[in-house]
Order: structure tokens, then C-alpha cells, then sequence
């Protein structure tokens, strides 16, 4: 069924604890923790507790967590300080976009020089 968990998908055990993370805001609908491999001084992604593979298919489905899931985004960069300074939320859809898990997630970004556009 449409997000329910998907027993091959690595976000959802880190959404369930099965597989550990550092894991820095959670609640009831969304689960932020730190990228394993930080392309910032600041790299957190927010995820959805519930399985869609990408942000199209999450916000269609289920509008209101896809809010949550911005809203924990700018939740994050207010925690990490980084509100004043600017910071990325990001995106990525598809493989050809540089999408390599298949569990929606926004990466938020900060701490360095953000350039435009991006590679
Ligand atoms: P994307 O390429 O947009 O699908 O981003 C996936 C991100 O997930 C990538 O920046 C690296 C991160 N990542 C992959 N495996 C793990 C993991 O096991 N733990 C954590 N914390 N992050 C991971």
C-alpha cells in the first residue's frame, strides 16, 4: 500500500532505528538526521516516516506530511544557527538528477558558499 514501508528501503529503517543514524529532530510524520557523506558544514536530511520514492509522489499523496517535511527542514536550519547565513533545501528527483535513495528526503545545506546554479 502507498506509504507503508518498504523492507528494502535503507530511510525507512533509519526512520524505524533498524538502521542507526544521528538522528537530530523527529516527529510523529518526519525523521532529520545527518548525511553520512556531508557535502556542507551543515548536511541534514528530513524524511518522511512514510515510504513514497521521491518529493512528487510524497507531496501528491500525502500534502500535509510533505509540508512537514519543509517545515522541519527550516526547523533544522533555525537549530543549526544557520537562518541568518542562508541555507538549500534541496530536492533530488531521479537518478539523472543525482537521486540514489528512492525514499523522498530534503537535504538541508549550509555553512559554506552556496553557488548558483548548482552542478
Ligand atoms: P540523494 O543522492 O539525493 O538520493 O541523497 C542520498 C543521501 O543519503 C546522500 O547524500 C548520502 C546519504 N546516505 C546514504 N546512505 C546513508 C546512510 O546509511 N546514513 C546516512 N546518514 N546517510 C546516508
Amino acid at each position: 500500500m502507498a506509504g507503508e514501508p518498504q523492507g528494502d528501503c535503507l530511510f525507512c529503517k533509519i526512520a524505524t532505528g533498524d538502521v542507526p543514524a544521528t538522528v537530530v529532530r523527529s516527529t510523529d510524520t518526519t525523521v532529520a538526521f545527518r548525511d553520512i557523506n556531508p557535502q556542507a558544514p551543515t548536511h541534514v536530511l528530513v524524511i518522511p516516516r512514510a515510504h513514497y520514492p521521491d518529493a512528487g509522489s510524497l507531496a501528491a499523496a500525502e500534502p500535509l506530511i510533505a509540508a512537514d517535511v519543509l517545515r522541519e527542514a527550516a526547523a533544522v536550519a533555525a537549530e543549526e544557527g544557520v537562518e541568518g547565513s542562508g541555507y538549500r533545501i534541496v530536492f533530488n528527483t531521479g537518478a539523472g538528477a543525482g537521486q540514489t535513495v528512492f525514499h523522498a528526503h530534503a537535504h538541508v545545506l549550509a555553512g559554506r558558499g552556496l553557488n548558483w546554479p548548482p552542478g
